[in-house]
């Protein structure tokens, strides 16, 4: 074997070894989730197939060829009794495209499939997308619904900047084809939209995040629903906001939807994500939120505050003090494994299970938005447990 030949066994050695690490879970002391040990998906991640030309005549010194910069905001679903992951994976030119990773555990061992997916194009080509939501529907598809960012024509000569979010929508029974359907229609801008896995007045159900602008969410008010009579024509007649942004909360400038909301006993238990500006820029925490099984446009469990910040290097990476999610699996078993992305940069899991996200969610207080009210929430806790524990 020439040196060429050995240098890629070890390549090719390695790399199986890192994607063969076990994970370890981490013992928090909250008791409402636990984290594991390392990430679960990082650009080093992804095959050697993808990155290096292996073939030593036009790649003499084993150099990555295509770079990968990140593997962030993934949509999750369990299939096939595998968990699977449609990853965001950002190559080094900024650009993010679709590519299944699948584990046997939903906690480790994850490898990608040889081939990203190959999107259809709407009729006016998107320049990026990102951060697919993925719902089984009882329609018998599965649908992704993601970004599709553009560049803004109608900005001033040489912004290159300005830019339009639009929601995307397509649908598979395999994860290798997919079929993609007209970009949603809104009279806003759209990012964050969900599809909500039941029909309801045999309509097709969106959570959506209206918004002013490209960044800007404005008077967009917050996480919105809007019902569809044809997801292959799919436009927003009427838009409800049904979780409301509040000043000095944690989702201050900004909210959106995680993944579908889970269906429990007590109602739909969702996962969504909060922004606040400071002044090293935007902090995006997770909450926990729920709704009725009779009326899912209606709140009946607001927890206060974050559910999930990021912590320790979860605050460092491309875009520092962001963690994000689009992807929960909830076993039948009733655990959950929640799939999140720190700074845009890297895939984690953390691991609850339904019976304490639904606790968490209305038990723990509301955020009774005075620092007033925090403290007099506080001082109730304090008198009880101090006769609990007598002094
Ligand atoms: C980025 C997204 C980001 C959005 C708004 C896009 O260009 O790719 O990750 O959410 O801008 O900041
Ligand atoms: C948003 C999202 C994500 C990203 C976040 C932080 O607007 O849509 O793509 O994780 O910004 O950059």
């Amino acid at each position: 074997m020439n040196k060429f030949s050995e240098k890629v066994l070890k390549l090719l050695a390695d790399h199986e070894a890192f994607l063969s690490r076990p994970n370890l879970p981490v013992e928090e002391n909250n008791g409402i989730f636990v984290r594991y040990k390392y990430p679960i998906l990082t650009a080093a991640h992804t095959p050697v197939i993808w990155r290096y030309d292996l073939d030593e005549k036009t790649n003499p010194y084993l150099m990555e060829r295509i770079q990968m910069n990140a593997t962030l905001n993934s949509g999750a679903i369990k299939w096939n009794g595998k968990y699977l992951l449609v990853v965001r994976v950002e190559g080094a030119d900024r650009k993010s495209f679709f590519a299944v990773a699948e584990s046997q555990n939903g906690i480790d061992n994850f490898r990608f499939w040889d081939y990203p997916i190959v999107m259809p194009d709407d009729l006016i080509p998107a320049t990026n997308i990102y951060d697919m939501r993925l719902t089984a529907h009882e329609d018998g598809w599965v649908y992704g619904i993601f970004c599709a960012e553009r560049h803004d024509n109608n900005a001033p000569k040489g912004d290159l900047s300005s830019a339009t979010a639009t929601a995307a929508i397509c649908r598979t029974k395999d994860f290798i084809h997919w079929d993609r359907l007209p970009d949603l229609k809104s009279k806003s801008q759209q990012r964050n939209v969900v599809l909500h896995p039941e029909f309801v007045d045999g309509k097709y159900a969106l959570y959506t995040r209206p918004q002013d602008g490209f960044i800007d969410a404005g008077s967009g008010g917050g996480i919105g629903w809007a019902l569809v009579d044809d997801i292959t024509h799919a436009e927003i007649k009427e838009e409800k906001i049904i979780d409301q942004r509040f000043y000095h909360t944690i989702k201050e400038v900004k909210n959106g939807e995680g993944p579908h909301p889970i269906k429990t006993s007590k109602g739909w238990l969702h996962l969504a994500h909060g922004v606040r500006g400071c002044a090293s820029g935007l902090r995006y925490v997770l909450y926990l939120y729920m709704t009725s099984l009779e009326d899912p446009t209606k709140q009946i469990a607001t927890p206060g505050g974050y559910f999930m910040a990021p912590e320790g290097e979860e605050r460092i990476g491309d875009v520092s003090n962001v963690l994000f999610c689009n992807g929960w699996i909830a076993d039948d078993d009733g655990t959950v494994k929640i799939y999140y992305a720190a700074s845009d940069t890297r895939m984690h899991v953390a691991v609850s299970t339904i019976d304490k996200l639904v606790d968490y969610c209305f038990n723990t207080p509301v955020d009774g938005l005075t620092t007033t009210a925090s403290v007099e929430t506080l001082k109730k806790q304090i008198d009880k447990n101090k006769k609990i524990l007598n002094y």
